[in-house]
């Protein structure tokens, strides 16, 4: 009998070649990356670090790298701190994850095990906090992550979060982080969102930092959860965090950076004895984090995932990632031209990034989630979100939140922005005229000839991979 899995498969396959993906943090692997995803390593258990003589679980050496490259790692000895016999290609592969991402973000030191961004920040988290100490972010509503302190998490009741906000420009408030971080005392200072559209002053975050710790007397911890525009930051359109004082950055390796599923950790500093325990210092960040992820806060990576990081990650080294990044931005600043002369009102008034977020309730008058229907059955997807004092509450909030990383990967450029916009329109003018979900069937040929169009288009330029 065959397995339903597979005709599901099938369907999605056909769903996103027939679809385009406006979901900002989604995106499109290559057939290698999904090669070593679906490889043989996910057999191997390899608890540990490939951790190996003067180099840690960092970059590789300049001096190596220079007369070596890549080579050298894979042909090294390596007396690893595994659990497991078995690893001498696994420890290779890992090595050249690390390599490559410290390479990708200036960084001395990876963590590549992470399951996903959420294991990452929390990992983060356990590595410098002890219960109860304080944590100063983005709160959700204001475009924060859930992992930044929602009150549903498991951090949020362990740890205490802090959150500030964005001013009326849609730009972070930086007098709420200054006025918050000098009251709060916050053991780490965290910026990063998943709907935010400008690009942070890194810097003068640093400086608040640095007040503080006057303040308080102790190190504070500055840390970026990056993981909406860390494909940015590689394609070098976006300021690194990493070189504006930042001590620890986090992200996704699927969203911009065009991974598969996964989360990483980067830190300035080198591991320096894996086997002592270290005293919580800013200088031991590293090692303090490597301890976090295994044994603290996870057990076995997934070392195919991993590989497929790797090759990730050689990707996003290519000159050819530098150009995708500068037409992902190019992409989302005509869209949100466009939607702007459609009558669209979007936070922030367009987008600096990758992001853009429609307030539709005040541009139509109808909410997000709707919308988000109603352009799902004409085959663009974009997810319902709330936007800054949104009263429209999770589940019927006034925004949609879209963005260009996936279709800028299958080459959609300004000219089919424009289209893409107009279809938008075209969409919201059904959605005026009706009062709910179930009444969007009245309107199913105008959405059906839509939906050719978008099919017709989307064909034109296949999904990398299927
Ligand atoms: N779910 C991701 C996003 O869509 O932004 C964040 O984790």
């Amino acid at each position: 009998m065959k397995d339903p899995i597979f005709d599901l498969i099938e369907g999605e396959k056909k769903r996103q070649s027939e679809g385009l993906e406006l979901i900002p943090s989604e995106n499109y692997v290559s057939a290698a990356v999904l090669e070593a995803m679906g490889s043989i390593l996910t057999n191997k258990y390899s608890e540990g670090y490939p951790y190996f003589d003067g180099v840690g679980c960092g970059r590789a050496n300049e001096d190596d790298f220079e007369e070596w490259g890549e080579s050298r790692i894979a042909e090294e000895i390596l007396p690893n701190y595994r659990y497991y016999g078995g690893q001498e290609n696994i420890d290779r592969v890992e090595r050249i994850a690390i390599d490559r991402a410290c390479r990708l973000f200036n960084a001395d030191h990876a963590n590549v095990q992470p399951h996903s961004g959420a294991q990452a920040n929390t990992a983060v988290y356990f590595a410098w906090l002890e219960p109860g100490d304080t944590v100063l972010g983005m709160s959700l509503p204001a475009g924060g992550h859930l992992t930044h302190g929602a009150p549903v998490t498991l951090s949020a009741h362990v740890y205490n979060f802090v959150g500030y906000g964005v001013a009326e420009n849609g730009d972070l408030d930086y007098a709420d982080i200054e006025q918050k971080a000098l009251e709060c005392d916050p053991k780490i200072i965290l910026v990063g969102y998943s709907a935010f559209m400008k690009i942070p002053d890194f810097d003068r975050i640093a400086e608040i930092r640095k007040k503080a710790e006057e303040k308080f007397g102790h190190e504070i911890l500055l840390m970026a959860d990056m993981a909406h525009v860390a494909g940015l930051i590689a394609g070098g359109v976006h300021p690194n965090p990493l070189d504006h004082g930042f001590d620890v950055m986090t992200t996704t390796t699927h969203k911009t950076l065009r991974g598969p599923r996964g989360g990483i950790i980067l830190s300035k500093g080198n591991v320096a004895s894996p086997l002592k325990k270290p005293e919580k210092t800013l200088a031991n960040i590293p090692i303090l984090i490597d301890r976090a992820v295994f044994p603290g806060t996870q057990g076995g990576p997934l070392e195919h995932v991993i590989a497929a990081k790797a090759v990730a990650f050689g990707e996003d080294l290519q000159p050819e990632f530098k150009e995708y990044a500068a037409n992902i931005v190019k992409n989302a600043q005509t869209l949100a031209e466009e939607l702007k002369k459609y009558g669209f009102v979007l936070q922030g008034d367009g987008t600096e990034n990758h992001l853009i977020l429609a307030d539709v309730k005040k541009s139509f008058g109808f909410d997000g989630k709707l919308y988000e229907r109603a352009l799902d059955m004409v085959g663009l997807t974009l997810n319902a979100n709330a936007v800054a004092s949104d009263k429209g509450g999770a589940f019927r909030p006034s925004g949609v939140r879209l963005g260009t990383p996936a279709i800028t990967t299958r080459g959609l450029g300004v000219e089919e922005m424009k289209t893409l916009a107009g279809w938008m329109k075209q969409v919201a003018d059904i959605c005026k005229l009706v009062n709910s979900e179930e009444e969007l069937a009245e309107h199913l040929d105008e959405l059906n000839k839509i939906r050719d169009e978008v099919r017709e288009l989307a064909l034109k330029f296949p999904v990398p991979a299927i």
